[in-house]
């Protein structure tokens, strides 16, 4: 509130200007960010604060947003109604979780020619005020599923560019790895390597299912089996555990288009189990080694046509 005091100016009338606008919070998807762990470690988050009105009919500064930079694949949840806000899949994909309270009014705004001194002003709102749940679903093309030392990270290091932990222990891979295969048309595709399943994962076992959800947006499954059975388990058996966990996750899942990996073709045993699995479970696994990257080019083909959709009839 405010009046207009100004010499040679009687009665200079109502001049209070309004208060700006406060800013809101706005999550933008962003291929360069790459985890939400800041938000761990900073989780509240607060736009700028609008300014005052002032005399002269001064309008008060808007408040800046915050536009918070997430990884793409990135759902947005309010935890109080469990509403999903947004799911930021695509680069450059926003939302505003929450907005800004409106400014308040000046006093020039009650000004008639019955009225000619208003005193009557409005208060600035509050903000909104939000608890959010951000749940990151790393967007690939590709997930690779397999039992713990089936060679996963082995094979994620030999099709792509990344550099995985590789260990000749089980659960060497503790969180899910993002590699970029790249085509001979410079074209790529993500890959996912995430922590190895075991039977009984969808009740916690080992590291359990909630890995599961990074592949859960993944156009097309790698399943990687150890053919030689390193482990002293059979290929066809893990290859069944596979599916049914995967069942017991999302049955779905298993109307993804797939591709088996047989790994560890050096080992003999390997070579005598491949028929067996092939006979038993009725698929044709591509055998690959991944520590000499032997087979990477024709499962690199395989990859780029699964993930690019369904496969076109071929005319006869
Ligand atoms: N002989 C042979 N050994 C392999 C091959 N690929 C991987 N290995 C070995 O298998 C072991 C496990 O490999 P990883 O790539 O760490 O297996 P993983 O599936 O990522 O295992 P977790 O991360 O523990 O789930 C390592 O000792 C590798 O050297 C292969 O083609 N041939
Ligand atoms: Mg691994």
């Amino acid at each position: 509130m405010s009046f207009r005091r100004e010499k040679f100016i009687p009665r200079g009338g109502p001049d209070g200007g309004d208060g700006g606008t406060g800013g809101s919070i706005v999550f933008e998807a962003d291929r360069n960010a790459d985890s939400l762990v800041s938000l761990f470690y900073a989780p509240h988050l607060r736009a700028g604060r609008g300014q005052h009105g002032k005399g002269q009919k001064l309008h008060g500064r808007n408040g800046k947003d915050l536009v918070f930079k997430v990884p793409c694949g990135t759902l947005v949840q309010d935890t109080a109604t469990g509403e999903i806000l947004a799911d930021l899949v695509k680069e450059g994909a926003s939302v505003i979780a929450a907005t800004g309270g409106k400014g308040g009014l000046g006093n020039c705004h009650w000004l008639t020619s019955q009225h000619r001194a208003p005193r009557e002003h409005t208060d600035g709102e509050p903000g909104e005020e939000k608890r959010l749940r951000l749940e990151l679903k790393v967007a690939v093309q590709v997930g690779m599923v397999g039992f713990p030392n089936a060679g996963k990270s082995s094979l994620l290091a030999a099709i792509s560019h990344a550099h995985p932990k590789v260990a000749s222990y089980p659960f060497t891979t503790l969180h899910p790895i993002v590699g970029t295969i790249v085509f001979d048309d410079y074209s790529s595709l993500h890959i996912a390597d995430i922590p190895g399943l075991i039977e009984g994962a969808h009740d916690g076992a080992g590291l359990g299912h909630s890995f599961l959800r990074h592949i859960e947006r993944a156009s097309a499954l790698l399943y990687v089996i150890d053919m030689a059975g390193v482990d002293n388990r059979k290929p066809w058996d893990d290859y069944e555990t596979l599916r049914n966990e995967l069942k017991l996750h999302d049955p779905q899942l298993l109307l993804r288009p797939c591709a088996i990996a047989a790994n560890k073709m050096d080992l003999p045993e390997a070579k005598k189990n491949l028929p067996e699995f092939r006979t038993k479970t009725g698929t044709r696994p591509i055998p690959v080694v991944a520590l000499t990257c032997e087979g990477m080019d024709r499962l690199k083909k395989i990859l780029q046509r699964l993930a690019s959709g369904p496969r076109r009839r071929q005319k006869k």
